[in-house]
């Protein structure tokens, strides 16, 4: 019985050939197929546009390659391999010999994919048909795309149950995905510093990876990086001998604006290789513009008070400036005593927790003030003029 399958359905065959799916972590290099035809277009893309030509005149597919042909199956599909390898495949004369000669290579019933060519027959009498197969329905019988099988010379989507003599050519290559993942975003100067992975199954060669904040989606209202993931991963290199270890990015893509952001990676097409794109994976983040920092000891000294911390300002590497407050602690002059200062001493130890700023963010200042009971309060001066100026901390002497 055949059975109709909607253009809904089709279009999501088509959309998951294009956009790839991400893999979310390290998994186990899918078997590739041996068949590896010489066409430099993915196989896929046969089915896809015969597919154009559903209820057209089959000789409609040959229009404006400067081949003819006429409305029967073979003809249809010698010249939808023609206008889909631009022009360096035309699979005629003959039936199986002229895909074989143009380069095509036999693969099993078993092992067929979408865009592979059925053909029935070898012109030597009985049946002949030659169809494009879209994919393979739970009984072992394709859906194809094919012309004439109606005996009209057009074309159709149907179901068929090729005979046992059938054999099957594959003209393009077999899709390799892009792979990858995106491990890990955090706050770094100048926005938001993401990391991961990406290869191009079909080459050793690294792949651009570009990165889009904002709500993650590749488009222009979203800040956007480019980087080229050729960093030396070990990790990669012993699941993926194959592509070696040199397949890791690390970029910082600036912030749309404060709060949750959404940090998306794409690996993109190698040139000259089949495909186009694939997202890596996606990370939300919270983005503050505000300094944060501490303030680790006040005590009494001849003359005041001596205020030791740190502060760093997210959005830059760069040393910021400190106003200390005496008093009621409260940034108001004159009422409270102020010292001001630049947080740039020597921090060997924050680099361990805050891994992209560097070591030149401590203070130690002194705060001239009387011997009374004094609240002492430290304000981190944001790097972006007008903004919020926190307060790090407190202590009272
Ligand atoms: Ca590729
Ligand atoms: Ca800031």
């Amino acid at each position: 019985m055949r059975k109709r399958i909607g253009i809904a359905n089709l279009i999501i065959v088509a959309a998951t050939s294009v956009v790839l799916q991400p893999v979310l972590s390290l998994s186990p290099l899918p078997s590739s197929s041996k068949a590896h035809a010489v066409g430099h277009y993915q196989n896929s893309e046969l089915a896809d546009h015969a597919q154009r030509f559903v209820n057209q005149w089959g000789g409609n597919a040959c229009h404006g390659t400067g081949k003819s042909a006429s409305g029967q199956c073979k003809g249809f599909v010698n010249c939808i391999v023609y206008a889909v390898s631009g022009r360096s495949q035309w699979p005629a004369p003959g039936y199986n010999s002229g895909f074989q000669a143009a380069g095509g290579q036999e693969v099993g019933r078993n092992n067929t994919i979408r865009g592979d060519i059925i053909q029935v027959g070898d012109g030597g009498g009985g049946t002949l048909h030659t169809a494009i197969i879209l994919w393979r329905h739970a009984d072992g019988a394709f859906e194809v795309v094919d012309s004439n099988w109606s005996f009209n010379e057009k074309v159709q989507r149907h179901k068929y149950a090729p005979p046992a003599n059938a054999r099957f050519w594959r003209m393009g290559q077999t899709e390799k995905p892009i792979i990858g993942h995106l491990d890990s975003v955090r706050r770094a100067p100048g926005g938001i510093l993401a990391q991961g992975w990406s290869i191009d199954q079909d080459t050793a060669s690294p792949t651009d990876v570009h990165l889009y904040s904002g709500n993650g989606e590749l488009n222009s209202s979203n800040p956007g990086a480019s980087t080229y993931a050729n960093q030396y991963r070990s990790d990669i290199g012993s699941v993926y001998p194959t592509y070696g270890p040199n397949h890791g990015y690390r970029a910082v893509v600036r912030a749309k604006q404060a709060g949750i952001e959404r940090v998306c990676a794409y690996g993109i097409n190698v040139p000259g290789t089949p495909g186009s794109y694939a997202r890596l994976g996606c990370k939300d983040i919270h983005v503050s513009p505000d300094p944060y920092g501490s303030v680790d000891e006040v005590r009494r000294v001849p003359g005041g008070v001596q205020v030791r911390g740190w502060t760093i300002d997210p959005d830059t590497a760069s040393s910021i400036e400190i106003h200390a407050y005496g008093g009621t602690g409260a940034p108001s002059v004159p009422t409270n005593p102020m010292t001001a200062s630049t947080a740039n001493l020597e921090r060997p130890d924050l680099p361990a927790h805050y891994p992209d700023y560097g070591t030149k963010h401590g203070f130690d200042v002194l705060l001239p003030l009387p011997s009374s009971s004094q609240k002492v309060c430290v304000y981190a001066i944001n790097n972006s003029p007008n903004s919020h100026n926190p307060q790090i901390g407190c202590k009272s002497v």
